[in-house]
C-alpha cells in the first residue's frame, strides 16, 4: 500500500559506513523493566534496524548486554546504567520524557546507548526518537537527549461512527468499524497506534462525538470483548481509551425516564457504566462528551449546567482514575440574531465563564482554537484567558473540513503554532495559550491538547499525502510547542519522502505557503465561512448567510464583515483581555487578517497594508489561484525524485486544488465586484 508507512518509512542506509556504525552501535536490543510499553520499544527498534541495515539485533536481558548494543528501561527498573543515565536530569524530565546517552565503550568498541525513560512510556518515545535520527542518517556517538512534553494529554479523537462512516473524514472509511460494528482484524488500528506513539500521542478518543445509536452503547458490556483488545493494543503503544459518551444513554439504553444529572438514579447508572468499564479496561481513559451542542443532549433540558452535566461523569469516573473531557462547543444553532447576546461567537466563553471552579478535579474542558469552528482564519478563543480555575485544553482539527478537505494542501502546523503563541495576557503578559493549555498558568492538574484526526482506510491514511505532514506535526508540535512549522515540515519530509535536499526544498516551500495561499483564495480578511452549505467544500458565499446557524459576513452593496466591537456591535471584543480588547475593537489596529471578524466596514475602508478591502479581496483572490496553480509546477518538479505512486497521486490533487482554487476566486471576485459596484483597480474584473 502506497504510503501506509507514513514516516515510518524505513529505508536501506545508502552509505556502507553507516550502516556498519548502527549495526555496531544497536549491535543488540536489552530492556530493563519488563513491560509491554518496553517490549514495544524493542521490537520497534530491531524491525526499524532490520529494514535500515538489513540486520535484525538480538534482545537479551540488559545483564547479557555486551560492550556494545542499547539498553531501553525505566529509573527505578533495576539497571543501574539506566538510573545512572537519567541521573542528574531526574527533574528535568516528566513522567513522560525521556533521556539517550551514548557511552563510550572501550577501546574499539562502539559503546552503548541508553534510552531512559521515567516511565516506559517515555522509554518508548525515547526510542522512536533515536529510529528518527537513523532514518535522517545522523550518527549515533556522543548522543545526549534530553527530552520532555511539554503537555500532559497529547490527545486524538476520531470522529468515525460505527457504520464505518466517518464525520468530517475525506480520507476513506473508518479503521475501527464497519457495518455497524468493530472490524474483524485489528491490523490498521495497531499500525495507526505505532504512528501515533511515535509522535508521542497518548489519548485516543475512538467514536465521533455525535453519538447516536448504536454508538450509545460502547459503553455497555455489549462491546466489552473488542473494546479489551482495542485497549490492549493501544497500550502496548502507550495510549489511553476514551469513549464519546451520549449525555442522554441513561433513557436511550438504560431504560430510565431521564437523563437529570442531579437524579441518583441517573448518578447510579453512569456509576455502574463505569464500574463496568473499568473492569474490563483498568486503564480506561474516561468520557469525552458533546452536550446541548447541535441537537445533541445536554444537562439544559434539565435546567442544570454543564458543571452539574460534567460532574455528575466525574463522580462516576473518579474512584476509577477516570477524566470527563467535556467540550466547549455549545452555541445555540438556531439563532436568528436578534440582539447582541446571540453572537455565536460570544457562546463559548458567556457559557462556561461563569462556572469556572465549579468543576470536579477530574473534568477537563476542551476549547476548540477559535470562538467558530475551525476556519482558516479565526482569532483565538477568549476562554483562553477566561477561566483560571478550570483544567482546560485546546481543541485543533487536523482534518481539513474547512481548509480543503484533503483535496487541497493545506499544512496547519503554523496556524496552530500561531494559537499556541497567543499570548492572552491573562495573567499579565507572556499568558500564552501553550502555557493556559498545559496547566501551567494557573498550575492546574490536567491540561493539553486533542485534535481530529484525519486518517481513515485510504492507503496513505489521508487522501492527501501531503495531508500526513498534519498528523505528523500535529504529534511534534504538541510535545514540544517552540519547535518551528518549518523544522517540523523538513523533518517529515526527510522522514516520509528524501532526505535529498532538492525534495526537501520544494515540498518544504510547498507545505510552508500552503496555508497562506488556501486563506487567499477563500473567505477574506477573518470573516469565513462562504463555504457550501452540509459538507462544506467549495465556495457558496451565501450558503449560510440566511441560515439560523450564526455564521453570517452581512455583506451589502455598502459594506461587509460583522460588528463585533463593545460599543455598537455584539461585544464580542470585550470577552479578551487588554491589549486585545482594544487593539480588536478598533479597525484602526485590528490586524488585516482579522478585520472582517471584527468589524463591518465599508468596501472602500483602507486596510493596514494600505489596500482597500475590496481591492485586497480582488487581489488576495488573483495571487492565490495563481500561487496554487505555482504549487503544481513546483511538484511536477520532483518527478523521478519522489516514489512514483505518492508522485501522481499529489499531482493529481494539486490540479484539482489549481482548478477549484480558479472557481473559490471567481465566484468570489464576481460576488463582491457585483454587490460593491466597484471595479477592479487593475482592470481584471468590470461589473
Ligand atoms: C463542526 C462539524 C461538525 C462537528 C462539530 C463539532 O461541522 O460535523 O460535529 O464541528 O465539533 O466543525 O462537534
Amino acid at each position: 500500500r502506497i504510503g501506509s508507512e507514513a514516516w515510518l518509512r524505513y529505508e536501506t542506509v545508502e552509505s556502507e559506513a553507516l550502516r556498519e556504525e548502527y549495526r555496531n552501535a544497536c549491535a543488540a536490543v536489552a530492556i530493563a523493566g519488563e513491560t509491554k510499553v518496553l517490549r514495544t520499544a524493542a521490537t520497534e527498534l530491531k524491525e526499524a534496524m532490520r529494514a535500515m541495515t538489513g540486520y535484525s539485533p538480538e534482545l537479551v536481558a540488559a545483564r547479557d548486554l555486551e560492550a556494545s548494543g542499547v539498553i531501553i528501561g525505566v529509573l527505578g527498573g533495576g539497571d543501574a546504567a539506566i538510573d545512572g543515565a537519567i541521573g542528574g536530569e531526574a527533574d528535568a524530565i516528566g513522567d513522560e520524557g525521556y533521556v539517550i546517552r551514548s557511552m563510550r565503550g572501550s577501546a574499539g568498541e562502539s559503546g552503548r546507548i541508553l534510552i531512559a525513560g521515567k516511565s516506559d512510556r517515555g522509554a518508548l518515545y525515547g526510542t522512536f526518537h533515536l529510529i528518527r535520527l537513523m532514518q535522517q542518517r545522523e550518527p549515533l556517538g556522543g548522543l545526549h537527549i534530553v527530552e520532555t512534553p511539554a503537555n500532559g494529554l497529547r490527545m486524538i479523537n476520531q470522529w468515525d461512527n460505527m457504520d464505518g462512516s466517518i464525520e468530517r473524514g475525506y480520507a476513506g472509511k473508518s479503521i475501527f468499524y464497519r457495518d455497524g460494528r468493530f472490524v474483524e482484524d485489528l491490523t490498521r488500528v495497531r499500525e495507526y497506534a505505532r504512528l501515533l506513539s511515535s509522535v508521542g500521542i497518548n489519548a485516543i478518543s475512538i467514536n465521533n462525538v455525535n453519538v447516536h445509536r448504536e454508538e450509545t452503547k460502547l459503553i455497555t458490556t455489549a462491546y466489552e470483548e473488542t473494546l479489551v483488545k482495542v485497549a490492549d493494543i493501544l497500550r502496548a503503544y502507550g495510549i489511553g481509551l476514551f469513549l464519546s459518551i451520549n449525555f442522554a444513554s441513561p433513557i436511550a439504553i438504560g431504560g430510565l425516564s431521564t437523563a437529570d444529572p442531579l437524579d441518583p438514579a441517573v448518578r447510579g447508572w453512569w456509576a455502574e457504566r463505569a464500574s463496568d468499564l473499568y473492569r474490563a479496561i483498568p486503564d480506561f481513559g474516561g468520557f469525552l462528551v458533546k452536550a446541548d451542542s447541535e441537537f445533541r443532549p445536554g444537562p439544559f433540558t434539565y435546567g442544570r449546567n454543564h458543571a452539574d452535566g460534567a460532574n455528575m461523569l466525574a463522580e462516576a469516573l473518579a474512584p476509577h482514575g477516570g477524566l470527563v473531557i467535556w467540550r466547549c462547543f455549545v452555541y445555540n444553532c438556531l439563532q436568528d440574531w436578534r440582539d447582541r447576546s446571540t453572537d455565536r461567537a460570544r457562546a463559548a466563553y458567556d457559557h462556561f465563564t461563569p462556572l469556572d471552579g465549579q468543576f470536579a478535579d477530574n473534568v477537563i474542558l476542551q476549547i476548540k482554537n477559535g470562538p467558530m469552528d475551525f476556519q482558516v482564519r479565526e482569532p483565538v478563543s477568549p476562554l483562553f484567558g477566561g477561566l483560571r480555575e478550570t483544567n482546560q485544553v485546546l481543541e485543533l482539527q487536523i482534518t481539513q473540513e474547512y481548509t480543503g478537505q484533503q483535496k487541497h494542501v493545506c499544512y496547519l502546523v503554523p496556524q496552530w503554532k500561531e494559537v499556541l503563541d497567543f499570548d492572552t495576557h491573562a495573567a499579565g503578559e507572556g499568558t500564552t495559550v501553550a502555557k493556559i493549555a498545559n496547566g501551567g498558568a494557573w498550575n492546574r492538574p490536567y491540561g493539553g491538547i486533542a485534535a481530529v484526526s484525519n486518517i481513515g482506510d485510504d492507503a496513505c491514511w489521508t487522501g492527501h499525502p501531503l495531508a500526513q505532514a498534519n498528523l505528523y506535526g500535529y504529534g511534534r508540535l504538541i510535545w514540544n510547542p517552540s519547535l518551528t512549522a518549518e523544522g517540523i515540515a523538513s523533518e517529515w519530509i526527510r522522514l516520509s519522502h528524501s532526505c535529498d535536499p532538492a525534495v526537501e526544498d520544494a515540498v518544504l516551500g510547498i507545505l510552508m505557503n500552503s496555508w497562506g495561499i488556501y486563506e487567499s483564495y477563500t473567505a477574506p480578511l477573518g470573516v469565513g465561512w462562504m463555504v457550501s452549505p452540509n459538507h462544506h467544500y467549495g465556495p457558496n458565499v451565501d450558503g449560510y448567510e440566511y441560515s439560523k446557524w450564526g455564521t453570517y459576513h452581512f455583506a451589502d452593496c455598502r459594506g461587509i464583515g460583522v460588528d463585533r466591537t463593545i460599543g455598537t456591535g455584539t461585544g464580542y471584543a470585550a470577552q479578551y483581555h487588554s491589549p486585545w480588547r482594544e487593539t480588536y475593537d478598533s479597525p484602526e489596529s485590528c490586524p488585516d487578517e482579522l478585520l472582517l471578524f471584527f468589524h463591518h466596514v465599508p468596501y472602500t475602508h483602507v486596510l493596514r497594508s494600505g489596500k482597500t478591502v475590496i481591492q485586497h479581496i480582488y487581489d488576495t483572490h488573483f495571487e492565490g489561484a495563481e500561487a496554487a496553480a505555482a504549487l503544481l509546477d513546483e511538484w511536477l518538479s520532483l518527478r523521478g525524485k519522489i516514489n512514483e505512486e505518492d508522485f501522481e497521486l499529489v499531482a493529481s490533487r494539486l490540479a484539482e486544488q489549481r482548478d477549484h482554487a480558479k472557481e473559490w476566486r471567481d465566484v468570489i471576485n464576481t460576488y463582491f465586484c457585483r454587490k460593491s459596484g466597484i471595479a477592479d483597480g487593475q482592470g481584471r474584473l468590470i461589473y
